[in-house]
């Protein structure tokens, strides 16, 4: 214990203001930086063929391009973002389009309760279908007024400002419809199904023990 109390006071983290407290989850720790946090390489992409595929429990699976994607309405949300590795950043500003307002253009069937999301490379995790009607969750290309970095997730990523960043897949090439929640990536290695920040669901089952400070030895901007 004396261990990590020892460690999170040298990572010279801005202090927490009172008034602002009360929006740090429990466990996690403030931080300016934008810690960049992946498996695998940063994906290149030819966006003549770009494609976001929506499919599994839907009317008519749609293969969407990014320019059919770029003409509908444009969100702007300021959210606080937290991550597992318990780094949590504030007023981070994105721009891109409402997974509410794509829905509106497909025809989901009632029954799909469970959204699988898919990313490159092979990545993939899962959310409550009634998560991306949230007026927040973003398919975003464009971070603090500037097109999304490649490492940040561009030329797609989601963001679910609700919970934790893993479920904010970058990369995003497609959403799966189903019935019945699998798990994702990260979920079949342990990690939470549902990872509400605010109620720290950081891991299923036992605790998988991540180093409190292993984020800030990854890369950052
Ligand atoms: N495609 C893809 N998306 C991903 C990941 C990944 O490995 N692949 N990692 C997730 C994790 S664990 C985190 S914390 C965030 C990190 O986003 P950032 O690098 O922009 O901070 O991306 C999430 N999205
Ligand atoms: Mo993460």
């Amino acid at each position: 214990m004396h261990d990590k109390v020892n460690r999170i006071k040298k990572m010279q983290l801005p202090p927490v203001p009172p008034e602002l407290a009360h929006r740090l989850p429990p466990g996690q720790v403030l931080t300016d930086r934008f810690p960049i946090l992946h498996e695998g390489d940063v994906p290149s992409y030819d966006m003549d063929t770009w494609t976001l595929r929506i499919f599994g429990e839907v009317n008519e699976v749609k293969e969407i391009s990014y320019a059919e994607l770029m003409k509908l309405p444009k969100t702007q949300i300021k959210a606080d973002i937290h991550c597992v590795t318990r780094w949590s950043k504030f007023d981070t500003e994105w721009e891109g389009i409402s997974v509410r307002d794509l829905l509106k253009t497909l025809d989901v069937k009632p029954q799909a309760e469970f959204a699988m999301i898919h990313a490159d490379h092979d990545y993939e995790t899962n959310l409550p279908a009634q998560t991306l009607m949230a007026d927040n969750a973003l398919l975003a290309y464009s971070f603090q007024g500037a097109p999304l970095t490649p490492k940040h997730g561009w030329p797609l990523r989601l963001v679910i400002p609700s919970l934790y960043f893993w479920k904010s897949a970058k990369w995003i090439r497609g959403i799966e419809y189903i019935t019945e929640d699998r798990h994702g990536y990260w979920e079949r290695l342990g990690f939470h199904n549902k990872a509400e920040p605010f109620a720290e669901q950081r891991f299923s089952g036992e605790d998988l023990n991540i180093p409190d400070d292993e984020w800030h030895h990854k890369d950052f901007d």
